[in-house]
C-alpha cells in the first residue's frame, strides 16, 4: 500500500512552477512528520484527497456473509477538516488494489460526524476484511442508497423529522416511505443507534406505510428498541404488516405483550418468548421466518424457536411502525431505530454480525489514520 500511496502523490499534476518530483516528495514527508497529516500540503493540492482503511474484525464474523450492509460510525477531526461540508465527496471502495467502488448510503454527516451504510460484497469468517473510506478529492455524489439495500425489502433509518409531511419517513429501498400521524412532532426525532431514531408516545403515535409483503414466504424483521413501558391494554408494536382479520393474515413484532414479554409471529399463530426487554436500554430485536419455523433473537441471542407455524397468508395494504396493522391497539411507548425487513430468513451468524456491528460501543470496525488518496477505480 505504501507504494500505491507514493504513486498517488507523485502522479498529481502540478499546476504551479513544476518543482522536481524529489522536492515535492520531501516537502510532503517533512510536513507530515512535523505537524501531522492535517497540514500535509496534499490537503490542498492532492487531486485524490484522503483515504482511511476500515478493518472489519474477522473474529466477530462466524460465517462468510455476502452483500452485508456494514454500519460505519466515525467522529473525526480530519474528516471535518477535509471532507466536503455535507460529506458529498465521501466514497467507499474495496481494498483490493483496484479500489473497486462500493455502494453506500450516508445516513448522517455533519462536521466530521459520519453515519454510513456500506454494502460489502463478501466478508470472510475469522479473517479481517478491509475497506477504504475516501474524501476530499472534490468529486461529489457517489452515494447510491437503494443499491446498498438491494437484498432488503424495506429499510427505515427513522432519521427524518416525522412532522415533515406525507412520506417523510424514508424507506432506503424506495419501496414504502412512511407517513407519521397524530401528535408526532420534530421533537420525536431522537438520538438513535445509527444516527437519529424516533420516539413514540404510547398513546397515538404511529407511522404508516404501504405493505406489499404478502403470502407465506420467508421474512426477517429487525430493529432496535428502547422500551419505555406500555400504556395500552395489550402492549406495544415495533413493526406490523397486513390488515386482514383472518388467522395468519398479519405478521408482527411486539416488543411488550402479555406479561411484558416479546411476541412475534402471525395473527392467530404467534409466539410469546420468555424474554422481557429491560426498560430504557437499546436492544436489538430480530424475528426470522423461513416459511416453516420462526426464531426470535434479542441482542443476537436466540430467545425462541425454532417454532412451527401453519396457515400463514399475509394480506392487505396496511403496514405500521410503532403500532399494529390489525385490529387491536398496540401503540409503541419508547424509541425505535433501524427497522429493516428482508424477504429471506437471515442466519444466526448474519444477525450476530449485525449486532456486533451496530451495538453501542461496538469494536467491529477499526479506522486507520488518514493517508493521501490514490485514484478510485484503478
Ligand atoms: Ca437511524
Amino acid at each position: 500500500m505504501d507504494e500505491a500511496e507514493d504513486a498517488g502523490v507523485s502522479d498529481i499534476p502540478d499546476a504551479g512552477s513544476a518543482p522536481s518530483p524529489a522536492a515535492d516528495s520531501s516537502v510532503a514527508l517533512d510536513a507530515a512528520s512535523d505537524t501531522g497529516p492535517q497540514t500535509d500540503p496534499c490537503s490542498t493540492d492532492c487531486a485524490y484527497g484522503w483515504q482511511r482503511r476500515l478493518t472489519i474484525d474477522g473474529s466477530q464474523v462466524s460465517e462468510a456473509l455476502n452483500g452485508f450492509p456494514v454500519l460505519v460510525r466515525l467522529s473525526d477531526a480530519h474528516l471535518a477538516a477535509h471532507a466536503a461540508p455535507s460529506g458529498e465527496d465521501l466514497y467507499f471502495t474495496a481494498d483490493n488494489g483496484l479500489m473497486t467502488p462500493l455502494d453506500f448510503e450516508i445516513e448522517h454527516y455533519a462536521q466530521g460526524e459520519l453515519v454510513a451504510w456500506v454494502r460489502v460484497p463478501s466478508i470472510a469468517a475469522g479473517i479481517d476484511t478491509t475497506l477504504i473510506l475516501g474524501y476530499g478529492d472534490g468529486k461529489l455524489g457517489r452515494a447510491n442508497a437503494s443499491a446498498v439495500w438491494s437484498d432488503f425489502h424495506n429499510v427505515w433509518h427513522l432519521a427524518e423529522d416525522p412532522s415533515a409531511g406525507d412520506a417523510a419517513i424514508r424507506d432506503a429501498t424506495e419501496r414504502a416511505h412512511g407517513t407519521a400521524h397524530s401528535s408526532m412532532t420534530a421533537q420525536a426525532s431522537v438520538e438513535g443507534i445509527a444516527g437519529r431514531g424516533l420516539a413514540f408516545d404510547g398513546i397515538d403515535d404511529e407511522v404508516t406505510f404501504y405493505n406489499d409483503l404478502w403470502g407465506s414466504g420467508p421474512s426477517t424483521f429487525s430493529g432496535w428498541v428502547k422500551q419505555a413501558g406500555s400504556l395500552g391494554e395489550y402492549g406495544t408494536s415495533v413493526l406490523s404488516v397486513g390488515d386482514g382479520n383472518q388467522d395468519g393474515s398479519a405478521r408482527f413484532v411486539l416488543s411488550h405483550a402479555d406479561d411484558g414479554r416479546v411476541k412475534c409471529g402471525f395473527m392467530g399463530d404467534d409466539d410469546l418468548t420468555t424474554a422481557v426487554l429491560p426498560l430504557d436500554e437499546w436492544k436489538y430485536l430480530s424475528w426470522t421466518w423461513d416459511g416453516q419455523v420462526s426464531e426470535v433473537y434479542i441482542d443476537a441471542v436466540r430467545v425462541l424457536g425454532p417454532a412451527r407455524h401453519t396457515g400463514v397468508a399475509t394480506t392487505g395494504l396496511v403496514g405500521k411502525i410503532g403500532s399494529s396493522s390489525f385490529r387491536f391497539e398496540y401503540f409503541m411507548f419508547g424509541q425505535l431505530d433501524e427497522l429493516h425487513i428482508s424477504t429471506t430468513a437471515r442466519s444466526r451468524a448474519w444477525i450476530a454480525a449485525e449486532y456486533a456491528n451496530q451495538r453501542p460501543a461496538s469494536t467491529f470496525i477499526k479506522v486507520s489514520e488518514p493517508v493521501p488518496g490514490v485514484l478510485p477505480g484503478g
